[in-house]
């Protein structure tokens, strides 16, 4: 199959070319690179060297054989798009090209409009030029768990039976998202699925839990490997306690830590994209798959760091600083995900063990870390009135996102070297 890679230079996007490509599928690719900048922007960098994008090319032609064809240019350009799907025509777009953070999408006004803009319009962009150049093409869309919030019942995969006033239906249920990050994923999934009702579009609506790892069988060597955020804007829970407890800073479990998510490692997320478009949706269907393996709480995953440090001779602090998210603290969570086991999927990882991979992974690249120290505590408040001057006083002034629109089709990005 040919398949489209939206995002194809961040951190799931990388591997799930990897992976299609040693499947056999052709790849093609499109970034603007923005997550490299942005990820600048707050005065980070990934913990493991990402090499350019020509680079990462040269690496996969050398080292897997395989040709990857990237087009760099911005989802918010619609000719850009329409000339990209007219030329290669895929037979699935995997769309990953959206901005990816909470806390980045709650710093102001104008992160919170820049996320919800830029996502919804790259969404809606895919989806005219699917049905102008490539009708029958198969659209899986990166959603979020996060979608559902915690509601106190079970969570269906997407639809559930509902009864009101006497009368049935088969309705979505309720979203409830916790950022304007989770939202904008909530609003492009109505889009979605008026898309496939509309144009009859093929779409499969991926409910992502929390990804977690480094390394997938594909990532054979130094030069292939993804992304790995550590900072409180870009980096997950879990990949922040392993980089706070690796420099000896205390485990920031947000107030009572008993927020659960769900989890899946990430050659596991990668096996699932790649089902998703081995199997696709039929023309005119809207399926919706909730994309975990397990639920773990923030001190479950604490704990479990905690323990796995004490393996590498690191003694870590946990601590429960104020949470700084409008969230519940402690709560029910039991969503249902069959979808993906009908169609073969089978966990291959575990998240003790690929802890102490990451554990394994960081110590190599410890010098990146220290370097970036002063980004790894929290500074961004959900209920402020406006962004934590902390964090602002970290930002350039050109990487005001009102300011200048970190959408445009900026310079090449600079190759992120290790501290020399
Ligand atoms: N948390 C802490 N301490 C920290 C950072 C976070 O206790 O230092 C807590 C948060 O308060 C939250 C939980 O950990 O309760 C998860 O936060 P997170 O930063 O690991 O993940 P989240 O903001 O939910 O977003 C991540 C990805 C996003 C994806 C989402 C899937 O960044 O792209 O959509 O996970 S889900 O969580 O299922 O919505």
């Amino acid at each position: 199959m040919k398949v489209l890679v939206t995002g194809i230079d961040g951190y799931s996007g990388w591997p799930l070319a990897l992976h299609l490509l040693s499947r056999g599928h052709e790849v093609v690719g499109i970034d603007n690179f923005v997550t490299r900048k942005r990820v600048a922007e707050v005065g980070s960098w990934s913990a493991t060297p990402i090499p350019s994008f020509p680079n990462r090319q040269k690496a996969v032609r050398e080292i897997l054989g395989k040709e990857l064809t990237f087009y760099k240019g911005d989802l918010t350009n619609y000719q850009f798009v329409h000339e990209v799907l007219e030329r290669e025509k895929p037979d699935s777009v995997v769309h990953l090209a959206e901005q990816r953070s909470a806390p980045y999408s709650m710093i102001d006004v104008h992160h919170a409009v820049a996320t919800q803009v830029q996502n919804l319009t790259g969404t809606l962009h895919l989806i005219y030029a699917i049905r102008d150049t490539c009708p029958t093409a198969h659209l899986v869309k990166m959603g979020t768990m996060g979608e559902y919030g915690t509601p106190n019942t079970d969570i269906p995969e997407g639809f559930f039976e509902t009864e009101f006033h006497g009368r049935k239906d088969y309705l979505p249920f309720p979203r409830q998202a916790g950022s304007w990050y989770h939202w904008s994923k909530v609003f492009d999934s109505g889009d979605v699925m008026f898309a496939s009702k509309i144009f009859g579009l093929a779409a499969t609506d991926v409910m992502q839990g929390v990804i977690y790892g480094i390394r997938t069988p594909e990532i054979t060597d130094h030069r292939l490997l993804t992304r790995f955020d550590f900072d409180e804007t870009w980096g997950t829970a879990l990949n922040r306690f392993i980089a706070q407890s690796v420099l000896g800073l205390p485990i920031t479990a947000y107030g009572k830590g008993e927020q659960k998510r769900g989890f899946i490692a990430l050659e596991d997320s990668m096996q699932s994209l790649r089902l998703a478009v081995e199997h696709p949706a039929k023309p005119g269907e809207y399926r919706v798959f909730n994309q975990f393996d397990a639920a773990y709480s923030v001190n479950q995953l604490a704990e479990i760091t905690a323990r796995v440090a004490h393996e590498f001779g690191l003694k870590p602090v946990i601590e429960h600083p104020p949470d700084p998210r409008v969230e519940a603290e402690q709560h029910y969570y039991n969503p249902i995900h069959e979808h993906l086991l009908a169609l073969g999927y089978k966990r291959a990882r575990d998240l003790e063990e690929v802890v102490r991979e990451i554990f394994h992974d960081l110590l190599h690249f410890r010098r990146r870390l220290e370097a970036k120290r002063f980004v790894v505590m929290p500074t961004v408040q959900w209920r402020s009135v406006d962004s934590e001057p902390a964090l602002h006083a970290r930002l350039p002034p050109t990487a005001h996102p009102g300011a200048s629109s970190p959408t445009t089709q900026g310079s090449e990005p600079t190759t992120e070297h290790p501290p020399a």
